[in-house]
């Protein structure tokens, strides 16, 4: 039995409940209890704020965790960190109002400036050699400058709207953060192996974002272009076609530019082209 603690309503919830359906995972969500079993799995999950996460992988109370990177180097706890997911991205920068005439770092030097941060800013202004003065809040962070709180803000930011509504600028992006996996320090035996597992799933699952399977009947003649064009994961699986001097072409593919892609297939003869969306990739 592995334990895992996510995040029980927030930003990373719901994207760390479908990771864990798209793994084959499903949990109970209507009732939020504390402790929700998978029936799939040894997996127990545990629903806990995302500052509590890190002290409670650290401690073993949950063996894994998902939350974000911020967090885990704010908090500072002794954790192992196994694995980069692909959401929660954000920055945690310094920002300004938005008039402030912005000369460098040194313009923090005796300014008060708000954050939820104070571990990671400090450190931060340590390492620069800037003096200033730090105020812990817990939330509304870009609104302290607006109330006088505050000189400026030390805050995470994704798509920056939330500065921009507040009259405040970003000027130093002090690091970047996502969703992480982290356990507990040198997990061993049984726990290692589920972790293992899960790591596998999350991967496969994530290999299949952005990629498109596509089958499409070609002349074997234009096979060489082909090939060239999308080399797929390894090389494209042909198969012949009843039709003398046609084949079957199977290949994986990146969403991205999939119009130009199909486009380039029908200039070089490809008919009949299929477009499937992908659930799964192991290597
Ligand atoms: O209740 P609990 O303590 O569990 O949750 P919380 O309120 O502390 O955290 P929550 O749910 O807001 O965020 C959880 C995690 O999501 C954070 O620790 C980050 O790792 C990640 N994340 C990713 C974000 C954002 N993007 C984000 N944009 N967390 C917060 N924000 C907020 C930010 O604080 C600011 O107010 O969104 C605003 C900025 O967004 P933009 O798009 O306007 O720039
Ligand atoms: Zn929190």
């Amino acid at each position: 039995m592995i334990r895992l603690a996510i995040q029980a309503k927030g930003r990373l919830n719901e994207e760390s409940m479908e990771l864990l359906q798209e793994s084959g995972l499903p949990v109970e969500t209507s009732k939020r209890k504390l402790v929700a079993r998978c029936d799939s799995f040894p997996l127990e999950i545990l629903y806990l704020r995302d500052d509590d996460i890190p002290q409670a992988v650290s401690m073993g109370v949950a063996d894994v965790g998902i939350v974000g990177m911020n967090e885990v180097v704010e908090r500072g706890f002794k954790v192992d960190k196994v694995h980069d997911l692909e959401f929660g991205k954000c920055k945690l920068s310094l920002a300004i109002p938005k008039g402030d005439n912005y000369t460098g770092v040194e313009y923090f030097e005796g300014k008060r400036v708000a954050t939820s941060y104070p571990n990671i800013l400090n450190k931060f202004f340590k390492k620069q050699g800037v003096k200033t003065e730090i105020h812990q809040i817990a939330g509304s962070v870009e609104i302290a400058p607006s109330v006088g709180l505050a000189d400026a803000i030390f805050d995470i930011v994704s798509s920056g709207g939330t500065l921009i509504s507040n009259g405040l600028r970003e000027v130093i992006a002090v690091m970047n953060s996502q969703a992480v996996v982290i356990s507990t320090p040198n997990l061993k035996g049984e726990k290692k192996d589920l972790l293992n597992q899960l790591i596998v799933r999350f991967q496969a699952v994530e290999r299949s974002k952005g990629m498109k399977y596509l089958l499409m009947n070609l002349p074997e003649n234009r096979l060489d272009e082909v090939t060239k064009m999308l080399p797929g994961m390894r090389s494209p699986t042909v198969l012949p076609l009843a039709q003398e001097g046609w084949c079957s072409v199977h290949v994986v593919v990146e969403e991205k530019d999939l119009w130009t892609k199909l486009e380039n297939l029908k200039a070089v003869g490809a008919e009949g082209i299929l477009v499937f969306s992908l659930e799964k990739m192991m290597p």
